[in-house]
């Protein structure tokens, strides 16, 4: 399976038994080294996210070009009420990749007497403070944050007394991310977790090309910063030598896959080093960094069938931009 988000391999790779006693090698080593070894060479849009990675992230969802963030914000927003009645009481809500915990106040805020939080992340750091964050503002909530790989197989705790259905939360496109097959399995595992319950999915529209080339391809270079980040996460982390000039971020739309592609492009050959190892670059030629699909609402309804669940409500901002989508389980 190429490029997966989320690595899907259970099996958590250990140095071989007669390695030299050195630092382990992280799994973002592996993933590098791996990823160039590899053609055509890839490394994970999951390795986007470290501090400086996070923080250019918050600033594409700020810009004017990038429309996903601020129109699923929108349709939260305006349909907060309509979703609500959808999910019911006592609902216990479990975020896939939860990140920073906002959109799911707007959630939290629209429905009745919501019991309990789960919110999962691969990454610990953020989740424990943003929770505290949580519980302050919403003293009658049990939050209960998971450090887990969510596409992996995944107990939950057991059901509260008095608890309504289980309601799984997965805004922001990521499920784009995924490569179709990783998706449908994706949605297959929430599937099971989420049964007598049901999946509030945002995902992001196919549009004008032009639109999509645009957040993508920003005027302030923002999204570029974002990509070059993992090269320069590269260098710090793993003491690799890329020239991050010598890299251009390239990002285009490819319409039959209906999904933005990101790379980095080699200006000119060159060696990139990390540690022992050297990897040579043409001139052009590529590192691909993430995909970002596009789906149609019949598209992601017929995908979601297939998957286990009913579709049962979709909300789109006024220009279908994006879209919400009640999938119960
Ligand atoms: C958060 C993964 C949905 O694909 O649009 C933004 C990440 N990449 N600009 C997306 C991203 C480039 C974003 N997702």
């Amino acid at each position: 399976m190429r490029n997966p988000l989320f690595q899907l391999d259970p099996v958590p790779r250990m140095p071989p038994r007669n390695a030299p006693d050195s630092a382990p090698v992280s799994e973002f080593g592996r993933a590098v080294r791996a990823g160039l070894a590899g053609r055509p060479r890839s490394i994970s849009p999951k390795f986007f996210y470290d501090a400086a990675g996070s923080q250019l992230f918050d600033r594409i969802c700020e810009l004017p070009e990038y429309y996903p963030t601020r129109t699923e914000l929108g349709i939260l927003e305006a349909r907060a009420g309509d979703i609500a009645a959808h999910i019911g009481p006592n609902a216990e809500i479990v975020e896939f990749g939860a990140g920073s915990l906002t959109k799911v106040r707007l959630l939290l805020d629209a429905l009745e007497t919501p019991r309990r939080y789960l919110p999962i992340d691969i990454s610990g750091e953020h989740l424990e403070g943003a929770a505290a964050r949580l519980r302050a503002d919403y003293p009658q909530l049990a939050v209960q944050p998971i450090v887990a790989d969510y596409t992996m197989p995944l107990v939950l705790p057991a059901a509260a007394p008095g608890a309504g259905s289980r309601v799984g939360f997965f805004p922001g496109s990521t499920l784009g991310n995924f490569q179709p097959d990783e998706a449908l399995a994706f949605l297959q595992l929430a599937a099971r977790l989420l049964r007598g319950g049901g999946l509030l999915i945002g995902v992001d529209l196919v549009k004008d090309p032009a639109l999509l080339h645009a957040a993508y391809n920003d005027a302030d270079g923002v999204t570029a910063a974002f990509n070059l980040n993992l090269l320069r996460r590269a260098n710090e982390e793993l003491g690799a030598d890329f020239d991050l000039a010598g890299f251009a971020h390239a990002a285009f739309y490819n319409a039959p896959r209906q999904r933005i592609e990101m790379h980095l492009a080699s200006l000119r050959p060159q060696t990139v080093r990390i540690g022992e190892e050297a990897f040579v670059f043409e001139e052009g030629e590529t590192l691909h960094t993430e995909y970002s699909h596009k789906f149609t609402v019949d598209g992601l309804r017929a995908l979601a069938v297939r998957a286990g669940f009913r579709p049962a409500a979709v909300w789109t901002d006024p220009d279908r931009l994006f879209s919400v989508h009640w999938l119960a389980a």
